[in-house]
């Protein structure tokens, strides 16, 4: 048994190392914070005006994100090639005085500061090109 207990000490010593110093005390728990109410940071996100079309067709957003749409008919990303003839179009809200200019190419974008929801059309497509941002607290 001594040699047991020897082999023990040995042993301490080569995993303790040696003057590690004492334990880091465990910090006290505190109180748990109730949950916040939503705290999804804005985000910048972008919608593709396509041919004729939306996409996303619905999109939901934090207060504070800035969308932007990107026009995408004639640019690299147009899986028909940058050469095709682009049928104008344009994102206008149905509320209040925000519109795009109606163009064929380009980006516009707004800020969303409140809480809502936003439809919006393309003035040349009204009937199939409609879109919505749902903006959540
Ligand atoms: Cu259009």
């Amino acid at each position: 048994m001594r040699i047991g207990a020897l082999v023990n000490a040995i042993v301490c010593l080569a995993a303790c190392g040696g003057g590690a110093g004492p334990a880091t005390p465990t910090s006290p728990t505190l109180p748990t914070a109730p949950p916040a109410p939503s705290t999804a940071m804005p985000t910048d996100t972008v919608v593709a005006v396509g041919v004729l079309s939306y996409s996303p067709t619905v999109l939901t957003v934090p207060v504070g994100s800035t969308v932007t749409w990107k026009w995408t008919c004639g640019t690299s990303s147009d899986p028909e090639g940058a050469t095709r003839h682009c049928a104008p179009h344009t994102v206008t809200f149905d509320l209040g005085s925000f519109t795009s200019p109606t163009q064929t190419a380009g980006a516009y974008e707004r800020k969303f500061t409140e809480a809502g929801t936003y439809a919006y059309y393309c003035v040349v497509h009204p009937t199939f090109m409609v879109g919505k941002v749902i903006v959540v607290r």
